[in-house]
């Protein structure tokens, strides 16, 4: 196995570190990490250990997630690895030699404040090569509408856990997509369905993290 793909193993399973006892079967082997910093010696370019060893690994966990092969307490170990493994990389983020490949604005909308599914969705799409702004919970349509003058060319995510936040979630996509007729926006959560997308106009409807990574990959495909 070459370093990348050794790399992409260390994401899909979440070794960490040496030190990491997780999981058992890789305890006391090179984690993310180390083995990050080892490809960078060995001169392989960051845009390379991002793209053929860190998001393929999370690729394959989303996959996984999607399919009920793993769960949330794998999906969050995978995003330390990931974390772990990016540290080193920021340099090389900050003077442009890694390429994202868009800017994606999450938040879950207002009067809801359940984040943990819109953080997953936020690391796996992280995990993807995006770079990610996340505006927390209870997000108001004025908040979405800020980013989006911020930040610009960028793709909106909201997710909502509450039936009763739904109409809250459509108040924010009809305003935006009244002022900003192009911006995409993808939607999530528990009670959201296809047919609410349709209702309200958003562009994309994902039950699972993965689905919004490769909607959002289509994009710039
Ligand atoms: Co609340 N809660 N909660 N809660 N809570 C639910 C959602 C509920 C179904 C529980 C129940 O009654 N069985 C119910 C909603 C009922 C309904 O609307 N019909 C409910 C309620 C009623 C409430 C309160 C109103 C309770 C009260 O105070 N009386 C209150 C509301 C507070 C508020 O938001 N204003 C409340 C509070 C809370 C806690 C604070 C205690 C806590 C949240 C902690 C936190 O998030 N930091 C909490 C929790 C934990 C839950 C349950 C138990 C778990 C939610 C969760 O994290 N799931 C939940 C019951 C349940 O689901 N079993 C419940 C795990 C997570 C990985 O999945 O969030 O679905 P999920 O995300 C998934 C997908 O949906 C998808 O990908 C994620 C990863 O797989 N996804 C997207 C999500 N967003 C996406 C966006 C995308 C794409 C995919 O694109 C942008």
């Amino acid at each position: 196995m070459n370093l990348l793909e050794q790399i992409a193993n260390c994401i899909e399973f979440g070794k960490i570190n040496l030190n990491s006892p997780y999981p058992p079967n890789m305890k006391g082997q090179e984690g993310a990490d180390e083995l990050t910093l080892k490809a960078l010696d060995e001169g392989i370019p960051a845009n390379d250990i991002l793209k053929n060893g860190l998001v393929i690994g999370m690729e394959k966990v989303g996959v996984k997630f999607r399919e009920n092969k793993v769960f949330v307490p794998q999906v969050l170990m995978s995003a330390k690895a990931m974390n772990a493994a990016t540290l080193h990389l920021k340099p090389y983020f900050n003077d442009g030699s890694i390429q994202r490949k868009g800017k994606f604005i999450l938040g879950t909308v207002a009067g809801d404040l359940h984040d943990i599914g819109k953080n997953i969705v936020g690391m796996m799409i992280e995990g993807n090569g995006w770079e990610v702004i996340d505006l927390g919970t209870d997000v108001k349509t004025e908040q979405f509408e800020k980013a989006i003058q911020e930040y610009g060319d960028c793709v909106i995510g909201m997710s909502s856990l509450l039936t009763t936040t739904m109409p809250n979630m459509e108040a924010s996509v009809k305003a935006i997509k009244a002022r900003y007729p192009e911006q995409k926006i993808i939607i999530g959560g528990a009670p959201i369905t296809e047919d609410f997308k349709n209702n309200i106009g958003a562009d994309f409807y994902s039950e699972d993290p993965q689905g919004a990574a490769e909607y959002l990959n289509s994009l710039v495909a």
